[in-house]
């Protein structure tokens, strides 16, 4: 899909070592305080896709704890031409400049002329300093949830998604999540040999397996507390059998044959505000871009279990 390379584009593709995929390391990272979010509305704007479990974490986190009302949301998509682009092919003001760009990585660019990286969302972007503040989504979800939410959103700043007494469990769990799950099926999908790829697999179906036990005895992960482990794992479920279980060849089983994970998966998403970050066409579409026929999307009933 190409990179910048101090600060110009090159056609340079995904990392892959010895056949398996390996993500690349986000490394955008400014200073912020983080309810400079609510003080100073507008100011800052998330840059996300439809289709991206990593932005999909961030727009959760910002319409769960009401961040709406400070902070715009961009959606970008279209046509991959050199990564992802602006606005759909078209022409987009970047906030807070005059300079109107076409692909997102020229928002790397003006942020740090020198870039090296991949251009990736989502992106926090602060259109006075014109600095991606971050472009890694577990940094980006905890400066949204270290934001002292104001009192006319009480109901909100009541929600601790990372309750102290279960920070560390739910540190664990995160860190299993990605690994094992959410970045598995990505192992899976870009694997280039067999090995790589059986790996993959085997670590993406031994962790719903887990999972699904998990919710066996519990309404949460962490019991009867939703937290920010359910938000983090979300993305990958809603995902699962439109774009990964074909897509990235994990085709043991689809989410729905997990009785415990796929009855959890439909509570959460019909929990207020979040069926509305979800845009399962647009994930089923971006499998196909530039392809004569798009295929039915599989059935699924997310209606309320
Ligand atoms: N570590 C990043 C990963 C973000 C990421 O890889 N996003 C994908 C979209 S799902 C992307 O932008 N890919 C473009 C590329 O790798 O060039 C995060 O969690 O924020």
């Amino acid at each position: 899909m190409g990179m910048l390379i101090k600060g110009q584009w090159t056609t340079q593709d995904r990392l892959i070592i010895k056949g398996a995929y390996v993500r690349n390391i986000s490394n955008c990272h400014w200073p912020i305080s983080p309810n400079d979010i609510i003080e100073q509305p507008g100011r800052f704007t998330l840059i996300a896709s439809w289709s991206c479990p990593w932005s999909h974490r961030t727009m959760l986190i910002r319409q769960i704890l009401g961040l709406s009302e400070y902070l715009p949301l961009h959606i970008t998509g279209g046509k991959k031409v050199q990564g992802y682009s602006a606005d759909r092919g078209k022409l987009w003001q970047v906030p807070g400049c005059s300079l109107q760009i076409l692909h997102m990585h020229q928002l790397y660019s003006l942020s740090d002329p020198d870039y090296t990286g991949r251009s990736t969302v989502p992106i926090l972007w602060d259109s006075q300093t014109q600095k991606i503040i971050s472009n890694e989504s577990t940094r980006i979800m905890d400066i949204f949830s270290s934001i002292t939410v104001p009192k006319k959103n009480q109901a909100t700043s009541s929600l601790q998604l990372v309750p102290e007494h279960l920070s560390s469990a739910i540190e664990t769990l995160d860190a299993e999540i990605y690994s094992q799950l959410a970045n598995g099926v990505y192992r899976a999908g870009f694997a280039q040999t067999q090995t790589a790829y059986d790996v993959a697999v085997q670590q993406v179906f031994s962790m719903l397996d887990k999972l699904n036990s998990r919710l066996a005895t519990g309404r949460y992960l962490m019991g009867d507390k939703l937290t920010q482990s359910d938000w983090l794992l979300f993305p990958t479920l809603v995902r699962f059998d439109i774009d990964y279980y074909l897509h990235s060849r994990c085709t043991l089983s689809r989410l729905i044959d997990f009785p415990y994970l796929w009855h959890y998966a439909r509570k959460l998403y019909n929990m207020p505000g979040i069926a509305k970050t979800v845009n399962f066409a647009a994930i089923h579409e971006s499998n196909y871009q530039g392809a004569n026929i798009l295929p039915l999307m599989p059935l699924q009933d997310w209606q309320p279990p």
